[in-house]
């Protein structure tokens, strides 16, 4: 069995000193850093969700398969966060209000840091409020990323972008969407400045609006 696969199993099986272990291997034995966080790590979840939905298991594997990853993620992040220059300006980040998944929104916080961004990650269950108000303490702010993985935080989020829209500050940021559930035509509809839909999208899309 390749590093890759046995990467695989331990993250499906939330075993936290294990992953970061077998990260470390995945990297030795020449496996690209994009290869173990998709095929050693994403697939891993996807399989961990699937599991989910058919009741094989529960909300307390599904944590432990999270915290999992994010152990691995510690390890893996040097190497997907290379070339950061910070010079393109501010973004805050964060998952919207009722949602508490982070770990695609940490992904997309160190791609976009990666593109020469300073961000300021505000973490899950944040109200529409805290980005406005965040992005008032921070004029050099050009992007506020949202994002949003329950099909129930849809809501959430087209309040995030109405309440930063009525704010007044929306002529000074743009405002990037993005998670599992959410869709280019459902951006347009909430009046979003832009859309992707993974962590690498979300860099090179923030680059472009500014
Ligand atoms: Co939750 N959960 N969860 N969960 N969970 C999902 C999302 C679910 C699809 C599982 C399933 O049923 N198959 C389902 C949602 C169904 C739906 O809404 N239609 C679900 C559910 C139902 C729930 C609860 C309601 C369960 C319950 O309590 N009964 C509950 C809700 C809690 C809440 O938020 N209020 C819940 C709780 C949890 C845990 C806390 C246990 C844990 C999260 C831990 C954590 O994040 N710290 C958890 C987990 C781990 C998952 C799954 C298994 C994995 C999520 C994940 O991290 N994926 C997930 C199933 C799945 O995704 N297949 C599931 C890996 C990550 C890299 O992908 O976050 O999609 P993702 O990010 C991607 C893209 O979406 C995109 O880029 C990333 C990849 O590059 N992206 C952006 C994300 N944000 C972006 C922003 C952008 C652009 C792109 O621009 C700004």
């Amino acid at each position: 069995m390749s590093k890759l696969d046995e990467l695989a199993l331990a993250v499906q099986g939330g075993r936290s000193k294990k992953v970061p272990e077998l990260v470390q291997a995945s990297l030795d034995e020449g496996n690209s850093a994009s290869d173990i966080l998709n095929k050693g790590m994403i697939d891993a979840m996807a399989v961990v969700g699937e599991k989910f939905s058919t009741g094989e298991i529960f909300v307390p594997e599904m944590l432990v398969a999270a915290k999992a990853m994010k152990a691995g993620m510690e390890v893996l992040k040097p190497y997907l966060s290379e070339g950061s220059g910070a010079t393109k300006g501010k973004c805050i980040i964060g998952t919207v209000a009722g949602d508490l998944h982070d770990i695609g929104k940490n992904l997309v916080s160190i791609m976009i840091e990666s593109a020469g961004f300073e961000v300021i990650d505000l973490g899950v269950d944040v109200p529409a409020e805290k980005f406005v108000e965040t992005v008032k303490e921070n004029p050099d702010c050009k992007i506020v990323a949202c994002s949003a993985l329950l099909t129930t935080t849809m809501e959430s989020l087209r309040n995030t972008v109405k309440v930063i829209t009525d704010s007044g500050v929306r002529d000074r940021v743009k405002v990037i969407v993005g998670g599992a559930p959410i869709t280019q035509a459902f951006a347009d509809e909430i009046g979003a400045d832009g859309y992707s839909v993974n962590a690498p999208e979300a860099a090179k899309l923030a680059s472009s609006l500014v």
